[in-house]
């Protein structure tokens, strides 16, 4: 059946609209509308496409994959070579390739199209009456790789070009890229694979497009921008590189929005400095700036020499990566007791300074990239990010240097290191005792939701912990007034109110404690449920993994985070030197199942309730064996709406979830 006029119109008209959207997002950098209400117009499209499959065309937004995995890509011959770049890494190369320029012109002055170079693969697009039919990759400059499909699939890249007046054979050349923000989400989905990471972004821009199976560039957030042109047929162009440029922006095509005109060798210089402050700051790696002399009628002049042309230069930052030898690996441990490789390394320039140590991250990073003390490795220095080891140069390797695994004692306190089960941190477990923890612990320690010490902050911990005071928090219950007196910002009055806030958390709960200790996984809800179930502080630090395990909610992961805190020697001794100080709290009586009756029950409490703060409430339910929840599922028993309820009362609803009113709750928790 032949399409009505009016769904052709409809179809002409999204279109029309995705490539204007398109073209605000990657060319102005400028969206007009939400992502949500742009999916809404693509969806539109695609409905409309799949009832009427006889008016899709390849340029449709909607037809960027679609073709079948190639077995090998098919070559292509640049008509006009794609050339390689003159290098210089010094303000006087820059100086003389002004200099020679102005010479063979015989002119006073030149202007420069001055714009960052990316870091990623040179592609060449080549538009026919607006239409993309071909990509193809750099190759040796004459001869490259047809990446039509994959190219296709690059959102940046217009399947058509816009407005009027290009010419019917447009070559486009440009850099296909990866911004640091892609390159991070990419790599954390490799990771998230058990996939191999990419290096950097330029690796991943090209292993990206270099890809047989068009589905899997597709999936890649690679961007573009072009730099230049290729071959052009029938159409008269203007005379300055720089309004070429603003000529493909205004055809759909991205260019640098950082491109500038710069006069002479001072100018390009200026340039160069102030992209090396911005570097940074931008979305995307770059690697130097290019200058090109402006007039084209100059650059004919200027010609070229061997593969490079004489008209431009790319002016090379100093290098973020480098080789040196790994000398040794060292361990430090943070304030949550995380340890954490550090690299030592022969001290090498890398991106303008010298570097000799750098991260190495965890276990998992040393073995994913298989370091050895020994080894010669590519250190990699961006921005003010901490240096990264991103390489081993295996080719190198001399003699069989042993495996590197970290310590099985924290190498500041001695304490036995434990890593949980699908947990890439390896943490010293002597959390209570660790001086590289000390401050940490005793923070939290007497944080509101822990013993809550009023007064106590993380200021006058700092000071305490420094004075010399207090080494863990045992130590706190023996701090005296005119200790504290002696501190700075610290009256005879505020020591006081201190000493009576301290003496005031002797009386607590169980779960409170147990929170309070700082044990890794050990968040309230974990500490009331261990509480609620054991009922004493002796039965849990005697219980072993499986005994924890029977406590609902508690996993392999908590219950060997448990184990191995009460198996040190020096944080038993600081939870019995905590009980003789006084620290003590209510009996729990430990229910039997059959006075627990929300037991296997998960509870969310959403609203404001008139009898209970929303803690007590989930204390309530926990009291009588349920789960109390934050979040709505098809896995939550009721949910308890009070006043002014969030979107929870609404996912209950459509989830078919039994709500309560507060009556019926305090009916449930047997308040009524
Ligand atoms: N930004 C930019 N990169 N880049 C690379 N411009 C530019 N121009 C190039 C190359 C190879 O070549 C032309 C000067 C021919």
């Amino acid at each position: 059946m032949a399409a009505p006029t009016k769904i052709k119109k409809r179809i002409e008209a999204l279109r029309e609209q995705i490539n204007y959207h398109n073209y605000r997002y990657y060319v102005l950098d400028d969206p007009e509308i939400p992502d949500a209400e742009f999916d809404r117009i693509m969806r539109e499209l695609q409905d409309l496409e799949q009832d009427y499959p006889d008016l899709i065309t390849t340029d449709s937004p909607t037809q960027r994959i679609g073709a079948e995995p190639l077995k090998k890509f098919s070559e292509v011959k640049h008509e006009i070579p794609m050339l390689s770049l003159a290098n210089a890494f010094s303000d006087s190369e820059v100086e003389d390739f002004d200099r020679r320029a102005r010479e063979r012109l015989d002119v006073k002055s030149i202007e420069y199209a001055a714009e960052p170079k990316l870091d990623g693969l040179a592609i060449s697009l080549m538009y026919e009456d607006g239409i993309l039919v071909r990509g193809a990759t750099r190759g040796d400059g004459w001869t490259g790789e047809d990446v039509t499909q994959n190219v296709r699939t690059i959102d940046a890249i217009p399947l058509r070009l816009r407005g009027k007046g290009y010419p019917k054979i447009l070559e486009v050349r440009g850099e296909v890229i990866i911004t640091k923000a892609g390159f991070e989400q990419l790599n954390d989905m490799q990771r998230e694979r058990n996939t191999k990471l990419f290096a950097n972004p330029r690796n991943a821009a090209a292993g990206s497009l270099r890809q047989l199976d068009p589905r899997v560039t597709a999936s890649r957030p690679l961007s573009f921008f072009g730099y230049g042109l290729g071959k052009v047929t029938n159409v008269k162009l203007p005379g300055r590189h720089s309004k070429i440029m603003a000529l493909l922006q205004e055809w759909g095509i991205p260019v640098n929005t950082e491109a500038h005109v710069v006069k002479g060798a001072e100018g390009c210089l200026d340039y160069y400095h102030q992209m090396q402050a911005k570097r940074n700051s931008l979305a995307y790696d770059i690697d130097g700036i290019v200058y090109k002399v402006d007039r084209f009628d100059w650059q004919e002049q200027l010609g070229f020499v061997a593969r490079a042309p004489r008209w431009a230069l790319a002016h090379k930052f100093p290098a973020q990566e480098e080789m040196t030898l790994l000398q040794a690996i060292d361990v430090q441990v943070g304030r949550t007791g995380a340890l954490t490789p550090v690299a030592r390394l022969e001290p090498v320039h890398v991106g303008g300074v010298t570097v000799s140590n750098a991260t190495l991250h965890n276990q998992d990073e040393i073995d994913r990239l298989d370091a050895r003390v020994g080894d010669t490795v590519i250190v990699r220095r961006a921005g003010d990010v901490i240096p990264q080891v991103v390489g081993v140069v295996m080719s190198r390797r001399k003699g069989r240097p042993r495996r590197y695994r970290l310590p099985d004692t924290c190498p500041v306190c001695g304490t036995h290191t434990v890593r949980l089960p699908g947990e890439a941190v390896t943490y010293c477990a002597g959390g209570l005792y660790c001086p590289a923890q000390r401050k940490q612990a005793i923070k939290h320690f007497a944080s509101r939701r822990a013993m809550d010490i009023e007064g106590l902050g993380d200021k006058l911990v700092d000071q305490l912990v420094d004075a010399g005071l207090i080494e863990t928090v045992a130590d706190v219950y023996a701090l005296e007034a005119k200790q504290l007196a002696g501190l700075e910002r610290m009256g005879e009055k505020s020591a006081t109110k201190l000493i009576r806030a301290i003496e005031k958390s002797k009386h607590t709960a169980l779960a409170r404690f147990l929170y309070a200790l700082g044990i890794h996984n050990v968040g309230e809800t974990t500490a009331q449920s261990l509480a609620n179930y054991f009922g004493t502080l002796e039965n849990i630090m005697k219980a072993d993994e499986d005994d924890l395990m029977t406590v609902p909610d508690i996993g392999p992961v908590v219950a060997k985070s448990i184990t191995s805190f009460f198996s040190q020697k020096h944080n038993r001794e600081v939870v019995s030197k905590l009980l003789q100080a006084g620290i003590a709290w209510p009996k729990i009586k430990v229910k039997a199942d059959a006075e627990l009756p929300l037991k296997g029950r998960t509870i969310v409490v959403t609203g404001t309730l008139a009898s209970m703060t929303r803690d007590e409430a989930k204390a309530a339910v926990q009291m009588l064996g349920g789960k109390a929840s934050g979040s709505v599922s098809s896995k939550t028993d009721y949910v308890v709406v009070g006043e002014n309820p969030g979107s929870k009362a609404d996912k209950a609803e459509s989830l078919g979830v039994e709500i309560l009113d507060e009556g019926s709750f305090l009916k449930l928790l047997g308040k009524k």
